[in-house]
C-alpha cells in the first residue's frame, strides 16, 4: 500500500508563499507512524513542487492524505480532491489537520473526500489505512468522519496521546525540498513542536478546542535530543505557548547549553509568563534565542477581558521590555475590532509607537483585523454575522465582519497602522544590531533573489536603493570589526 501526503499548493495570504514555508511537521508525523508499519510513503509538498498528476504517476499511491490546517486553505483543499478524484476516482482521499478537525461536515458534504481526521492524526491514519489494506471496520477507527448510506458518521475521539510516546517524525521524506524551507528572512529552518495545545482559552483561538483544553509536553531530554538530530541552524518552535511550563524550558536551556548546541530560535510565548521570568528569557538569549511572537491583541485590559484572554497590558508592556533588554525582536500581534472608529485606530497607533520607541525599535507590531474561525467561541458567537463564506478572506487581513465605520475608510486607517509603524530606517537599526548578523545576511541574500534591487529601480526610487547599498555596507562593516 502506497499512501501519500500531499500539503496545500498555494496560501492565499500574500506574501506568505514567498517567505514562510515551514516543513510539514504534521505529515511527517503521519509518515513516520505509517513507515512503522510497512507502508510505502512518499510526501509531496505542493507549495514547492505544484506537480501533483506527475507525482500520482510516478508513485502510484492507493491513499492520500491532505492537510488542511489553515481556513484560508480550505477552497484549496476541496480543488485538490476533486483533482486527485478526477485524475482517478478509486484513489482514497483523507483530508486532516486543525480545520478540517472543526469543518468535517462541510468536507463531507461539499468535496468528494472519503475520510475526515480528527485532532492529532498519528494514530488514526495509522489504523484507518491499515483497515483500508488489510480489511477490518471503519466504524472502529476512532477520530474518523466519513458518509455511509448517505449518512455522516463521526466516530468518538480517542484519549489524547502522550507526546512522550510519539515517534520522531519521519524527516527525511522533505529532505528534497528541505533547502527551500524559510520563515520570513531565516533560510536553513527546521521546525519542531515540543507541545501541543494551551491551557488558556480566548474566544477567537481553536487551539486549545483542538487539543481539548490539554496543554501536553515533551520532556526537555526529548526536546534536546530531536534539536541535536535537526542540522538546521535556525529553529522555529511551533507550540503556541513555548513558555507555559517555566521549570521544562529552563531545564531545556540547560540542556542545550550542556551539549554546546549553536542554533538561533524563534517561540510564541504568552506575556505574562515572559514578565514573571525575565531571568528565563536572558537565559535562552544567551544560547540564541532571536524572535519571540507574543499576543498583546488589546491596548486595554477591558477590551483583554472581553476576549478572554486573561492577561494584563502591564504584562505586555514588562514582556515587551525584558525581550528588548535582552535585545530579542517582538512580533507583538494586536486585533483590531470591527466596532473601532477612527480614535481607536489613532490611540493604537499612538500607543504602538511609544512602545516600538522605548524598546530602542526591536518591535514588529502585527495588526490582525478580528476574524471568527472556525472551531473558536468567536465562530459560535459570530457566525450568523459574518459576511462572506469565501473561506479564502479568513487570513485576518480582510474584513468579514460588519464594521462601525465605512469599510473604505476602515480599510484605509487599517492599512495606515502598517505604514506609519513600519520605515526602513527602523528596519535598518534593528539589523545593524550585532546580534541579528545571521538574519540580516539572510534578509539580504532573500531580498537579492527575489528582486527587491530591481523592483526599487523599476519604481524609480535609486534614493531608496542607495539607502539599502549605505545599509547593506555599515552591515558588513559592523560585522566587519
Ligand atoms: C507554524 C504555524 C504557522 C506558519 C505556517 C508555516 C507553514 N505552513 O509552512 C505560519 C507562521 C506561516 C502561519 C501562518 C498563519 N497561520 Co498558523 N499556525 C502555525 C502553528 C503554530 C503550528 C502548525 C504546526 O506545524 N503544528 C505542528 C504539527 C505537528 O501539527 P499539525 O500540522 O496540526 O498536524 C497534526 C494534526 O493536525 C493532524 N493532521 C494534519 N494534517 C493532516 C493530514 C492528514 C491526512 C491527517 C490524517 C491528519 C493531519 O495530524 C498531525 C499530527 O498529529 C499552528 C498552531 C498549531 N499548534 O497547530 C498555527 C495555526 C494553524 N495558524 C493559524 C492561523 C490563523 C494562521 C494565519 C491565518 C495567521 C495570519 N494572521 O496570517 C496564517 C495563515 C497562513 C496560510 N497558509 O493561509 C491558526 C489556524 C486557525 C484556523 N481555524 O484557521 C492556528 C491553529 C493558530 C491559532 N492560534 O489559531 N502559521
Ligand atoms: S491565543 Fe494563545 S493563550 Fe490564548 S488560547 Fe490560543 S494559544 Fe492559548
Amino acid at each position: 500500500m502506497q499512501p501519500d501526503c500531499v500539503t496545500s499548493k498555494k496560501s492565499l495570504v500574500p506574501g506568505f508563499d514567498e517567505s514562510n514555508v515551514l516543513e510539514p511537521l504534521g505529515l511527517e508525523y503521519l509518515a513516520a507512524y505509517l513507515l512503522d508499519h510497512g507502508h510505502e510513503v512518499d510526501i509531496l509538498d505542493m507549495r514547492i513542487d505544484g506537480n501533483l498528476t506527475k507525482a500520482i504517476k510516478k508513485f502510484k499511491p492507493e491513499i492520500i492524505g491532505t492537510s488542511c490546517n489553515y481556513t484560508t486553505n480550505v477552497n484549496l483543499i476541496k480543488d485538490l480532491i476533486t483533482e486527485i478524484k478526477k485524475f482517478d476516482s478509486g484513489i482514497k482521499v483523507v483530508v486532516g489537520g486543525h480545520v478540517a478537525t472543526f469543518l468535517a461536515h462541510e468536507f463531507l458534504s461539499e468535496s468528494e473526500v472519503d475520510f475526515v481526521v480528527r485532532g492529532d492524526g498519528e494514530l488514526a491514519f495509522q489504523e484507518l489505512v491499515g483497515v483500508l489494506v488489510k480489511g477490518g471496520e471503519v466504524s472502529q477507527v476512532k477520530n474518523i468522519s466519513f458518509v455511509k448510506d448517505g449518512k455522516e458518521i463521526h466516530n468518538p475521539v480517542r484519549d489524547l496521546m502522550p507526546l512522550e510516546e510519539l515517534k520522531a517524525p519521519a524527516r527525511h521524506l522533505v529532505d528534497k525540498y528541505r533547502k527551500k524551507y524559510s520563515s520570513f528572512y531565516w533560510r536553513s529552518v527546521g521546525t519542531i513542536d515540543t507541545t501541543r495545545g494551551c491551557p488558556y482559552n480566548c474566544n477567537f483561538c481553536s487551539v486549545w478546542k483542538f487539543s481539548q483544553q490539554k496543554y501536553r509536553v515533551k520532556s526537555p531530554e526529548k526536546v534536546v535530543n530531536e534539536l541535536e538530530q535537526m542540522p538546521e541552524k535556525y529553529i522555529v518552535f511551533c507550540d503556541n505557548n513555548f513558555l507555559e511550563n517555566t521549570t521544562r524550558a529552563e531545564k531545556i536551556y540547560q540542556l542545550i547549553k550542556e551539549k554546546g548546541i549553536q542554533k538561533k530560535y524563534y517561540f510564541i510565548a504568552r506575556s505574562d509568563t515572559i514578565a514573571r521570568n525575565p531571568d528565563l528569557i536572558r537565559k535562552w538569549r544567551e544560547i540564541g534565542l532571536l524572535e519571540v511572537f507574543v499576543g498583546f491583541e488589546a491596548i486595554s485590559s477591558e477590551a483583554l477581558n472581553k476576549m478572554n484572554k486573561r492577561n494584563t497590558i502591564e504584562n505586555n508592556e514588562k514582556a515587551t521590555k525584558i525581550l528588548a533588554d535582552n535585545g530579542i525582536i517582538t512580533f507583538g500581534s494586536f486585533i483590531i475590532l470591527p466596532e473601532f472608529e477612527e480614535n481607536d485606530f489613532k490611540a493604537l497607533l499612538n500607543y504602538v509607537k511609544k512602545l516600538d520607541k522605548e524598546n530602542s525599535h526591536l518591535f514588529y507590531p502585527m495588526f490582525s483585523i478580528l476574524t471568527p474561525l472556525p472551531g473558536s467561541d468567536l465562530y459560535q458567537e459570530q457566525k450568523n454575522k459574518i459576511t462572506t463564506k469565501n473561506y479564502d478572506l479568513y487570513n485576518n487581513v480582510n474584513i468579514i465582519l460588519p464594521t462601525k465605520l465605512p469599510k473604505k475608510k476602515f480599510e484605509k486607517l487599517y492599512v495606515k497602522l502598517y505604514s506609519k509603524t513600519y520605515n526602513l530606517l527602523k528596519l535598518a537599526r534593528m539589523h545593524l544590531n550585532k546580534a541579528f548578523v545571521p538574519s540580516t545576511l539572510s534578509f539580504i541574500q532573500f531580498s537579492f533573489k527575489h528582486g527587491l534591487p530591481w523592483f526599487l529601480w523599476k519604481f524609480k526610487k535609486p534614493q531608496t536603493c542607495l539607502f539599502i547599498a549605505l545599509v547593506i555596507a555599515g552591515f558588513v562593516l559592523v560585522y566587519l570589526l
